[in-house]
């Protein structure tokens, strides 16, 4: 071959190679790269996706369409629990205290098989633990004894089933209804302080609005400020209208004008709550004479007057017991905490010794923890 010509044709060759190799480079240079102004205009046009924005949003939905996820069914919300009814008070859910007070005796009575003198100590240990009081305990015994005596009944357990027989009747039988027959009717409501006054009023009201009965509290406490707030607290509660005068003001003009209004009103019954102290016990029971005086003064009737006694104070509540039927003409007692307290038996002594009747029991704090007493129920529960 010429060399001349094979010089042009090497020269050539390089040439071409020369310029392949520039382009396959600057083709590989070429790898894209993330340009912040351009994520800036991506961010920009998802941003327009609000409605009020006027670009045009529809191509850029297109273009960053994906496949969309698989809708997912929500799970189903889950269905309130319904609120638990409360568990109705009953003594025999609630004098456990009581019952423990006395099993002990009780359970050495039945264990001994036939009574011997022991058996009576234990029996009169019992009840006077349950608080029923070392008088009316000697004389339910003596009652049991003559009795059992009689029928030849000589088992220890027979022999406590005389003794509920016997405590049974001494608390039955008795007008446990709070009487009405005023227009309006008043039920007051005394007792030392702490017992459970209002909180009773609070139950009761409760009930009878529950009833359909038209009630208005009466804010007779007015020694302290937090009792008319205790007391409205339940009136909003209960539904039960409420009067209430300032702290310091005069109770019977309390009571006296939340007469007035229920009369207005054809309300059935005022519930008037009333201190438990003041300066002197004196100056209490004068009170509690004057607002007994001033609530009958217009167009009411004090129906019943309700002594507030709690139970876990036992013969301590007697002793008041005593000092409020001087003072006031008691008609009936609340006996409140009896599920705290192991001195159930003050029932007993209560009746026996005042031969007032136990009307209502508090068997704990809720609005609904208020029952009439039941002798047969009570005695039962206390023994079991
Ligand atoms: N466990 C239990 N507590 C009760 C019962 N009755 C009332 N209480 C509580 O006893 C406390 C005193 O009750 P109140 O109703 O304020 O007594 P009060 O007689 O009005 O007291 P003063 O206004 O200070 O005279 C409160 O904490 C009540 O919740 C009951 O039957 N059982
Ligand atoms: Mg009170």
């Amino acid at each position: 071959m010429d060399p001349v010509l094979l010089v042009v044709i090497i020269v050539a060759v390089l040439l071409v190679g020369g310029v392949g190799a520039f382009f396959l480079r600057s083709g590989r240079d070429h790898v894209p790269t993330i340009d912040p102004a351009s994520t800036d205009a991506a961010d920009r046009a998802i941003d327009s996706a609000d409605p009020t924005s006027d670009v045009d949003v529809a191509q850029v939905d297109d273009e960053m369409a994906v496949d969309p996820e698989p809708e997912t069914e929500p799970e189903p919300e889950p269905e309130p629990e319904p609120e638990p009814e409360p568990e109705p008070a009953t003594f025999r859910s609630r004098l456990g205290k009581a019952r423990s007070a006395m099993s002990g005796y009780l359970s050495s009575v039945v264990g001994r098989g036939d009574a011997n003198a022991e058996t009576w100590d234990e029996l009169e240990e019992a009840l006077v633990r349950a608080d029923v009081g070392v008088a009316a305990s000697m004389e339910i015994l003596d009652a049991v004894r003559t009795r059992a005596e009689a029928e030849k009944v000589t088992d220890g357990s027979a022999i406590i089933d005389l003794v509920k027989g016997e405590m049974k009747t001494r608390l039955g039988g008795q007008d446990l209804s709070l009487a009405e027959g005023g227009d309006p009717s008043v039920w007051l409501f005394v007792g030392v302080n702490g017992v459970g006054k209002t909180t009773t009023i609070g139950k009761i009201a409760t009930r009878e609005v529950a009833e359909g009965r038209n009630i208005v509290l009466a804010a007779g406490d007015t020694f302290r400020a937090a009792a008319a707030e205790q007391l409205t607290m339940w009136a909003d509660r209960s539904g039960a209208a409420i009067i209430r005068g300032g702290e310091g003001a005069d109770p019977s003009s309390v009571i006296f004008d939340a007469v007035e209004h229920a009369a207005a009103n054809g309300a059935d019954v005022v519930l008037a709550d009333t201190a438990g102290r003041l300066h002197t016990k004196t100056n209490l029971m004068n009170e509690l004479a004057k607002v007994r005086r001033v609530a009958e003064k217009g167009a009411g009737t004090v129906t019943e007057t309700l002594l507030v006694i709690d139970a876990t104070t036992g013969q301590n509540g007697l002793i008041q017991a005593r000092e409020f039927t001087q003072a006031a003409d008691l008609t009936g007692v609340v006996l409140t905490k009896l599920d705290g307290s192991a001195k159930g038996g003050i029932v007993v002594a209560v009746q026996n010794e005042l031969g007032i009747p136990v009307k209502l029991v508090g068997l704990g704090e809720g609005a609904h923890d208020l029952i009439p007493f039941d002798a047969n129920e009570f005695v039962d529960a206390l023994f079991e």
